[in-house]
């Protein structure tokens, strides 16, 4: 195209100036609108609201909303109404006005029962109280009129990202009735934000918050990010690392972080700081951080007043301690309720909360590591403040690609609980692998902790409906970084909304959620949603099938956690993988049955014994709880040697499987994505393979076994792939 524009050029200046002149505009028109349709960077997520495809939809939608009324008069409604500006100016290709109400039908009608007698006259006092704070309702009423409602400004505004939803999905608006609220009360992104810019564990740039040039540059983006995250419910962000810094609660940085509350504010999010514990003694030279020390309680309080005069709705603090290194409540035998009960007393009066994060191991406690939260919560449940909520990370080691539910989950009953997913794929390949997460989260909300009987899942253990409950939550270790596209892979974008959408309804599936996100992201066009749907509700088992098949798991490289590293050794057993895979030239696998670390012990009945028993447990979490002989049969009929090489060369295969059916896909995307996303997949299908021959090769020397047949050989050897020591990886300090 941009030859083209060039050799045309020269001709036309030899014969007419204003040929020339005429012609290089219209060529640089269609160049301009070539690249625009052709190449899009991602940096608009699933708020692209491209036209709508279907011409009639188009029209019929333009009719239904010629004319809105809607008084926007604070900032939250102002937002609200800018967003359904941009969104059906974008979609509808045309401006619909905002107006009174008009005789004619095509109204939209947006405001709170009070503001309009219509609204009122067409909602239930009924299912206004149940809709509480953040809900909505969107309905088609007589005329043909449709209102959006809600009891909060906020409702209002998430009520007008569904509705932009819809439309952007192109379903219709006729007969619409959509009555939803968030079953979870806080929605929130733990961002692992270093104050130099480095993400832990961030594979997608530097941080968002320019710590610099903050409280005076405020960098648009802000408002994006938290555009994006009302778009799906997040309401709130906590925007510090857990391994915290104390500066952070120092004035300076209170300033900036008071300009972000600001920008945030208006969409409904919240900020929450990470409290280090030890802060006392580190900014005010306290010569202790005793939670039960009268001063050190002084301080808190007083630390908190301060906080609250910058941010009056300061949402809370969110604390790792007593875990890796991090100061805590331990330090002066104190336990962990003690711990956030002084924190929460501080917060309380301005109606703040506490995170307390249940991540903690010891590694001079012998006890096997993934016991260890259990037993040390569970003696202290009930002794938790009201506004503490204990947040528990999905499976009792450490976001592993697959590893069965938290035992907290369904065993604290009289504490809130909170559970923690990590997007940010540490475990999955960074940023260049395509692992759709919500099939991961889904697993987790979906098991049955059986504590009350049958059905008593892990969704309904957060969601307060088993316990009762009266704060809940869902956390999400952020994804998100300074790159163009916010999370690096563009598919990684797709984890951030399911984590909204399943924080916002634990009980939603991964085919809904891909469906939603792909039309809004990429297109409607069924040739292109089918088989990507297909792909991304199969990547995550295909990941684990390539990296950590039959319950394998923490076998990756040291440090970094980046590639294969089975074989890692010789630093704290409880970070090595020889510790959790713990093979010999017999067998393979962790003994967490009775027999063994009794892990199993830590669930319910029948859970426990489903688990604890090798013929009852589920095959994909094996060697999670089993030692298991390497001739040992599987249901396939396989020997657990045969059937390990083959799930491994299982999930090379689907890597390569999805590459292909990418690589049919281009007519349907942007060449700027499509090609990024390509070049991705190579990456992953290359990567999957080093998993493969990798573990392969490793475990071979202990099973002493040959690599069946319709198993690819591996090319390198062993030590080549030991010999592999990458440096400078994303994410690692
Ligand atoms: O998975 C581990 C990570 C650490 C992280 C820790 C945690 C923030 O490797 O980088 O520290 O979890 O969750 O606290």
């Amino acid at each position: 195209m941009f030859c083209f524009f060039l050799l045309n050029q020269k001709t036309i200046f030899v014969n007419n100036y204003k040929i020339c002149y005429m012609k290089t505009f219209f060529l640089f028109f269609l160049l301009f609108c070539t690249l625009s349709a052709f190449s899009e960077d991602g940096y608009d997520l699933w708020l692209r609201y491209a036209p709508v495809e279907n011409v009639n939809l188009q029209k019929t939608y333009r009719n239904q909303v010629k004319s809105i009324a809607f008084n926007a008069n604070t900032p939250t409604l102002e937002a609200a109404k800018s967003e359904l500006k941009t969104g059906l100016s974008k979609m509808l290709g045309f401006q619909p006005e905002f107006a009174e109400i008009t005789n004619n039908t095509g109204n939209l009608i947006i405001g709170l029962p009070d503001n309009f007698e219509v609204i009122k006259e067409n909602t239930g006092t009924e299912e206004l109280n149940d809709i509480s704070r953040e809900g909505f309702i969107l309905r088609q009423i007589e005329n043909n009129n449709l209102i959006i409602t809600s009891n909060t400004e906020i409702g209002l505004l998430y009520g007008v990202f569904r509705f932009l939803q819809i439309v952007q999905q192109e379903l219709p608006l006729s007969g619409l009735n959509v009555v939803d609220s968030p079953k979870t009360q806080v929605r929130i992104l733990n961002h692992w934000d270093n104050l130099n810019r480095t993400v832990e564990r961030g594979y997608a740039g530097f941080s968002l918050w320019d710590w610099f040039r903050l409280p005076d540059v405020i960098d648009p983006r802000y408002i994006d990010y938290a555009r994006a995250n009302a778009s799906i419910g997040i309401n709130g962000t906590a925007l510090t690392n857990v391994n915290a810094n104390a500066q952070i609660l120092t004035p300076v940085y209170l300033e900036k972080v008071k300009a972000l509350a600001d920008v945030f504010r208006p969409y409904g999010i919240k900020v929450y700081l990470t409290a280090r514990f030890s802060a006392p003694i580190e900014l005010d030279n306290l010569p202790v951080a005793d939670p039960l020390d009268p001063l050190v309680q002084e301080w808190w309080k007083k630390k908190a007043a301060e906080i609250y005069s910058y941010i009056p709705d300061f949402g809370g603090f969110l604390v790792k301690a007593d875990s890796e290194g991090q100061p805590g409540p331990h330090n002066y035998n104190r336990n962990h309720a003690e711990g956030a009960n002084m924190l929460a007393d501080a917060v309380a009066p301005y109606g703040g909360i506490v995170m307390w994060r249940a991540f903690v191991y010891d590694q001079h406690v012998p006890e096997d590591r993934t016991k260890q939260a259990y037993n040390e919560f569970m003696p202290v449940d009930g002794e938790f403040r009201e506004n503490v909520i204990l947040q528990v990370k999905n499976g009792p080691l450490d976001f592993q690609p697959r590893e069965p539910f938290h035992p907290l989950f369904g065993g604290m009953e009289k504490t809130n609980i909170m559970p923690e997913f990590q997007i940010t794929q540490e475990y999955l390949g960074f940023s260049t692998h395509l692992v759709y997460l919500a099939p991961l989260y889904e697993e987790c909300l979906q098991s049955d902790t059986w504590t009350k009987g049958e059905g008593s899942t892990v969704a309904k253990a957060i969601d307060g409906s088993l316990f009762g409950q009266k704060l809940t939550g869902m956390a999400g270790v952020s994804n998100i970084g300074t790159d163009r596209n916010w999370t690096g892979h563009p598919f990684g974008q797709a984890n951030w909304y399911a984590f909204g959408r399943l924080a916002w309804n634990p009980y939603l599936g991964s085919r809904k959620i891909a469906d939603e996100w792909i039309k809004m992201t990429f297109t409607k066009n069924h040739a292109f949603v089918e088989p990507v749907t297909e792909m991304m509700l199969t990547s995550r088992e295909t990941a684990v099938n390539y990296m950590t098949p039959l319950g394998l798991h923490h076998i990756m490289a040291a440090g970094h956690h980046h590639g294969p590293g089975p074989w890692v050794d010789g630093r704290r057993p409880d970070w090595t993988a020889v510790y959790y895979h713990r093979a010999t030239s017999e067998e393979i696998g962790f003994d967490r049955t009775p027999g063994g670390s009794n892990a199993v012990g830590q669930y319910h009945q029948p859970v426990a014994d489903k688990f604890g028993n090798i013929e009852t447990c589920p095959e994909e979490y094996l060697l999670w709880f089993h030692r298991v002989p390497w001739d040992y049969r599987l249901k396939s009929g396989n020997t657990l040697w045969d059937e390990m090489a083959f799930r491994y060369n299982q999930g090379v295969n689907e890597a390569l499987a999805m590459q292909e059916s990418w690589n049919l896909l281009a007519d349907y995307v942007d060449g700027q994505r499509f090609k990024y996303v390509q070049s991705l997949l190579e990456i992953q299908t290359k990567e999957a393979a080093w998993w493969r021959d990798a573990c392969l090769l490793y475990f071979q020397t202990f099973s002493n076994m040959p690599i069946p047949d319709g198993v690819e050989k591996p090319v390198k050897t062993l030590e080549y792939f030991m010999g592999i020591n990458e440096l400078y990886m994303p994410g690692h300090h």
